[in-house]
């Protein structure tokens, strides 16, 4: 294993130790990553405070940035296959989701280049005879984006791609369980000719990496995706030196089919919604609301679907779910679940191993739940339906809202004055309509309650990177008095 090194300013810097990372398939090493220290954070945000506020990069006109974006575009093109078996491998997703993943990121930067030099501010009315007003968009500064482990590459994109289009500069701490695209990421941002310090990476297997970084008084912004617990912890650090935060948590979303819905396509999306990514996505889709019209028929496609999910080894084209990240996380799920057994509800398919060992964990449907159940109201992060009946409109809204994440929901319907009014009623940052857990660079992305606060992706995901400046210009030349607010 070669060791990988960390990006900080123009350096390659090997960590005083490395650790290893597992792939979750085989439990074998795979490679050897540094064990950052504070040190290294303190020299990260000192590089790229200094490629903000100095030199190449900040005197870069936005089709400049632009260009360079469009050329990492491309090398991230070329090395899609490379990138997407390094995250395969580091959190034992399928290869071919991975890779389309990796196939898709490109159009990420492209899409955010073309905003970079249409950044404008406003000409506004001031409301004074006397004023001429205006505003400049300037980027808000050193941004630290912390990552979880499972969609490295595609998370960090979505706080990359803005914040570069913005004239940000960016440490990245990617999760210890899954760092190895996001270092390697670093050298494409050489390989296209970035100035030092635009782009800086900082690893390790200590938690505290995540704290040193979002403590530091140089960082002017936080872009944090990951756990509740973490993300309340990461803004009460960044209060102390008033940075502000973005925060996409997770969720427990409701996939919600009513009975005039195409019922086919709504298994298929219940099945989509929580059983891809083994349900590893924030998200999934893990409570499903089915009228009870239909409870019984889409249960049972759905349970016979999950019976005949194929686990197995990520890189092979066969296999539908690989196995869990790693085995603290297959606890939670195990946890959960087993909970839910003792509560009363019945595992309608799945709730083990599947026979497979290791860190499989079967895809799962739960019925015989209350929504007022753990199963119900934590993230189980995993491959775990939780299914319950309803008779009416309002009382899914109710259910469905009856939770402290809000993140996304489903719904299947043909109705269409039920697709408005449901799109009002439910409080979440996405709905989708007779679809599920599709995303892109244009629409924004985020959540509301303890699923987070700020947007993702779309030009309201570029205005997280931007602060407005407000310029008065006296335009008569008379003195005023000097002791009245103007
Ligand atoms: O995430 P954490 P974990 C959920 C999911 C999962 C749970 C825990 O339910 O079971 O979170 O997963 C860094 N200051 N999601 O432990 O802890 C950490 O090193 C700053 C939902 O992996 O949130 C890592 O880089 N940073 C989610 C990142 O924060 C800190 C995706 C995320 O770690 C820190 C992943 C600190 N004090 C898990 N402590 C989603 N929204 O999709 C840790 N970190």
């Amino acid at each position: 294993m070669k060791p990988l090194q960390m990006k900080i300013g123009p350096e390659w810097r090997p960590g005083r130790k490395q650790f290893d990372t597992v792939d979750p398939y085989t439990g074998e090493p795979w490679a050897s990553v540094p064990e950052g220290t504070k040190d290294d954070v303190n020299d990260a945000v000192a590089a790229a405070r200094s490629a903000f506020d100095r030199g190449p990069w900040s005197d870069m006109l936005g089709k400049e940035r632009a260009a360079l974006m469009r050329r990492l575009a491309d090398l991230i093109r070329e090395n899609a296959d490379e990138l997407a078996l390094s995250e395969s491998r580091d959190n034992g997703k399928l290869l071919r989701e991975m890779r389309a993943q990796m196939n898709s990121i490109p159009a990420w930067f492209d899409y955010f280049a073309g905003s970079a030099d249409k950044i404008d501010g406003r000409v506004i009315d001031t409301g004074r005879r006397d004023y001429f007003g205006l505003t400049l968009r300037e980027p808000v500064g050193v941004v630290a984006a912390i990552l979880p482990w499972n969609s490295p590459l595609l998370l960090l994109t979505f706080k990359l791609a803005a914040a570069l289009a913005a004239g940000c500069t960016i440490v990245a701490k990617p999760s210890e369980q899954a760092p190895v695209s996001i270092l390697r990421l670093a050298e494409l941002f050489d390989e296209a000719g970035f100035p030092a310090g635009v782009f800086n990476t900082v690893s390790g297997s200590d938690r505290r990496i995540g704290e040193w970084l979002v403590q530091h008084p140089d960082v002017d912004k936080v872009s944090f995706t990951g756990g509740e617990t973490t993300g309340i912890a990461v803004a009460r650090s960044a209060a102390e030196h008033l940075a502000p935060v973005s925060l996409e948590l997770g969720g427990k979303s409701a996939n919600i089919v009513f009975p005039d819905a195409d019922v086919h396509a709504a298994v298929n999306g219940l099945i989509a919604g929580v059983f891809a990514a083994a349900g590893q996505t924030c998200i999934a889709g893990s409570r499903a609301f089915i009228h009870r019209s239909i409870y019984e028929t889409v249960v049972d496609a759905v349970a016979d679907r999950a019976r005949s999910i194929v686990m197995g080894d990520p890189k092979d084209p066969q296999s539908e779910m690989g196995p869990i990240c790693f085995s603290g996380q297959v606890a939670k799920i195990r946890n959960l679940v087993d909970e839910a057994i003792l509560d009363g509800a019945t595992v309608v398919a799945g709730g083990s191993d599947g026979g497979l060992g290791g860190l499989f964990y079967a895809p799962t449907v739960i019925a015989d739940v209350r929504n007022d159940s753990r199963i119900c109201r934590e993230e189980v992060f995993g491959p775990v339906l939780a299914v319950l009946p309803f008779e009416t409109e309002d009382e899914v809204v109710a259910l469905s809202n009856d939770s402290r994440y809000g993140l996304a929901a489903g719904v299947w319907t043909s109705d269409v004055r039920r697709v408005m009014r449901m799109a009002r009623s439910l409080r979440v940052g996405t709905v989708w309509v007779n679809g599920y857990r599709t995303l892109n660079y244009t629409m924004p992305f985020g959540g509301v309650k303890a699923s987070g606060y700020g947007r993702e992706n779309g030009m309201e995901g570029l205005s997280e990177f931007l602060r407005d400046k407000a310029i008065w210009i006296e335009t008569s030349g008379d003195v005023r008095d000097p002791f009245i607010i103007g």
